[in-house]
């Protein structure tokens, strides 16, 4: 058998998302066969004590102090890009100009301008073979991934309501820190962009049908939070004591919508919740659909489930709990036997052997960043319609 070719992956930041990615990259390889090897060729950071640290730790080959070096180096195929939201425009359409692949992490960017920017990049690049992806990992995840099929193969009839919530803590505490994810110059919003995109892009992605207008609600609760330190639970501590900056985003957005209907004849309406202050919801990132003959509920806290209500069975059956660990459900064949179940990780694994197959193919991986786009503009919407008491808006090119 012939070796397969290398893929030279060059990474820009290593903390939360980094260390995400490249367990990915170094895992994938090990459990699926993929048609390129990739190869952690180099990592990219500001401060050069902690970039070397983190490529020692992470498995680069080497680091860098600035991420332009990646884009100059002919030794890297693709740019990875695990930094804060006001960066990734600029990263993203430098690689693509330069001929490097993409994976870049969701939201997409900080605003629609930007995302249409990089969209542009990104077609350009497609037509000279040169591909992008924008990481909405969850599409990965396999229960999600499963619930996708069962709706395309019709097991829900039309779809009537989609409900979403991403439910987390970890802002409860007052004295949490005042981290990039706080600051709107670097994220561009609160718990909307960084929790609710993924509900957007999942409720999308699984009912195959667009949502066209909003009516939102954003909440900041915490108005200041003591400067310094990183998120709450990576070892981030704030401090009662510590000056205090301001909150510049949302803690919780709450947004009801329409769909498009897709394919089918009748549009779906849907709720979203998105928040921080969740007590005791760690990282509920919830999916739950009523269809005409049926309905499914999954929770990212009991991932290796997706509960199933088929109304042709028994009456009251009540919902089934599917065990999303058998060989013919989406990813599992490739890990360990039925039932034995994975975790938050494997996504980002899987996320890697769908993009590393669609490069080898000459095909343009999902999610695009023009699919990332439409997401992009959902969240504009909700913002627009916050700011404008909860009134009606249509979302952007929908
Ligand atoms: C990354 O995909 C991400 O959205 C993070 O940015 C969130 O903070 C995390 O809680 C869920 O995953």
């Amino acid at each position: 058998m012939t070796e397969p070719k290398p893929l030279r992956v060059g990474m820009v930041g290593y903390a939360f998302m980094g260390a995400a990615h490249s367990h990915a990259w170094r895992t994938a390889p090990r459990f699926f066969d993929l048609p390129l090897a990739p190869q952690l060729t180099a990592v990219a950071g500001r401060d050069p004590e902690r970039v070397a640290a983190a490529a020692a730790k992470l498995g680069w080959d080497s680091a860098e102090t600035d991420w332009r070096r990646l884009i100059d180096r002919d030794d890297i195929d693709l740019i990875d890009i695990c930094t804060p939201g006001d960066t990734h425009a600029e990263i993203a359409i430098a690689a693509l100009e330069a001929g490097k692949h993409v994976l870049c992490e969701k939201p997409l960017a900080n605003s629609v301008e930007e995302a249409e920017r990089m969209t542009a990049a990104a077609d350009a690049a497609a037509a000279r073979g040169v591909f992008s992806m924008c990481g909405f990992s969850y599409r990965r995840t396999p229960a999600l991934a499963l619930a996708k099929r069962l709706v395309a193969e019709g097991a829900l009839g039309e779809i009537r309501h989609v409900r979403a919530q991403y439910l987390q803590d970890w802002l409860s505490d007052a004295d949490a820190p005042l981290t990039w994810r706080l600051d709107k110059s670097k994220s561009g919003s609160g718990s909307l962009g960084d929790i609710g995109a993924h509900s957007i892009d999942a409720a999308q992605w699984v009912t195959g049908q667009a949502i066209t207008g909003v009516s939102a609600l954003l909440e900041t609760f915490v108005r200041e939070r003591p400067v310094g330190g990183d998120f709450v639970g990576l070892g981030g501590r704030g401090g009662a004591d510590a000056p205090r900056g301001p909150v510049t985003v949302d803690d919780a957005a709450v947004f009801s919508v329409r769909f498009d209907g897709g394919t089918g004849s009748s549009t779906a309406v849907g709720v979203f919740e998105a928040t921080r202050f969740a007590l005791g919801r760690k990282n509920a990132m919830r999916l739950e659909l009523n269809g005409s003959k049926g309905s499914l509920a999954f929770d990212v806290e009991d991932m290796n489930s997706l509960w199933f209500y088929d109304a042709a069975d028994e009456p009251n059956a009540g919902f089934r709990k599917i065990q999303v660990t058998e060989a013919e459900h989406p990813y599992t064949g490739n890990w360990w036997p039925v039932g034995h179940g994975l975790g938050y990780e494997h996504a980002f694994t899987h996320q890697v052997v769908d993009l590393v197959g669609a490069i080898a193919r000459g095909e343009q991986p999902a999610p695009s960043f023009a699919d990332a786009l439409r997401v992009q503009r959902v969240l504009a919407a909700v913002e627009a319609s916050a700011a404008d008491d909860s009134r009606w808006t249509k979302v952007g090119g929908a």
